[in-house]
């Protein structure tokens, strides 16, 4: 099977661990390329709603497909979003071919793309845009005052503060929303000389130039794995928006051991000494992987 290689494959908003997620169909879309980079840019596992204790086999296979992914060569970036702002904790860190961060710069070509999730617009996009304005250092007071924003809420036994919910309740409001988003990015960038700015958090894949009286930039959003199922793709010197139900896959079928498998197999190709990279997601070693049956999904602590 011929897989679509490609430079740098962006994705985000995936939302593992919730029923919205379209997992099956993105594993689909993993399993038809083979990018030198592949960008995971926030909002990945959505660690908010781990209570629910749903984590279905097919979730799994996505975080196994993007390690097995990592092990054949594939560079895994990791950018945090807001649903999964634990890992916030431990950024910057790198593991193997994984890293973690909370936001990416990336020379294309001899441009510069600037990645970060966008929830650090989140509170008030004046305020946004002032601090952002500081540069690196305005970013991450940004993550901060909205963790703390979000631990009070918590704390208070309030939910925290969640732009679905924004959108659900305001469709107007949303729609003013994302254009801001989009300009409050756009304006930074600028500002900052990026040639590229890329988000993910508000769902609406895109890919615009956007020009002020200071210059010129291309703003893209990676869209959603929930509604849009879109993926960003950069080959050729130029970036294009993928979308799931319309464009053609290179010839593949999803495998029929995508139900099966468990949190065991998970375990087993994380936690096992053997080599990684032997490891193919659809070839027969899976088979050989050492399964714990006494352990079952729900006690495993995901
Ligand atoms: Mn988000």
């Amino acid at each position: 099977m011929k897989k679509r290689k490609i430079e740098v494959a962006v994705i985000s908003d995936v939302h593992l661990g919730t029923y919205g997620c379209h997992a099956d169909e993105l594993i689909t879309y993993l399993n038809s390329i083979e990018p030198k980079k592949l960008v995971l840019n926030g909002d990945i596992i959505d660690i908010w709603q781990f209570s629910k204790r749903y984590f279905p086999p097919s979730h799994l296979k996505v975080l196994k497909k993007i390690i097995g992914m990592a092990s054949k060569g594939t560079e895994v970036f990791y950018i945090t979003g807001n649903h999964d702002e634990m890992l916030r904790k431990f950024a910057p860190t790198s593991m193997g071919n994984i890293k973690i961060d909370n936001k990416l710069v990336l020379n294309l070509d001899g441009k510069k793309a600037w990645i970060f999730h966008g929830d650090v617009f989140d509170l008030s996009i004046q305020n946004a845009k002032w601090l952002a304005k500081l540069g690196g250092y305005g970013y991450d007071l940004l993550i901060l005052i909205n963790s703390a924003v979000n631990w009070v809420l918590t704390k208070l036994g309030r939910e925290k503060y969640s732009l679905s919910k924004r959108i659900k309740n305001s469709v107007k409001g949303a729609v003013k929303y994302v254009n801001d988003f989009e300009q409050v990015a756009a304006e930074l960038a600028i500002e900052n000389d990026y040639d590229y700015v890329i988000c993910g958090h508000i769902h609406q894949p895109k890919k615009e130039i956007i020009k002020n009286a200071q210059g010129v930039t291309t703003y893209l959003n990676s869209g959603d794995w929930v509604e849009n199922l879109t993926a960003l793709e950069y080959s050729f010197k130029r970036w294009k928006v993928y979308q799931y139900n319309h464009d053609k896959l290179s010839p593949f079928f999803a495998d029929e051991d995508l139900k099966e498998m468990d949190m065991n197999d998970l375990i087993a190709s994380i936690t096992t000494k053997a080599d990684l990279s032997e490891f193919e997601v659809n070839g027969e070693q899976e088979e050989s992987l050492p399964r714990n049956e006494g352990l079952s999904q729900d006690s495993s602590g995901m």
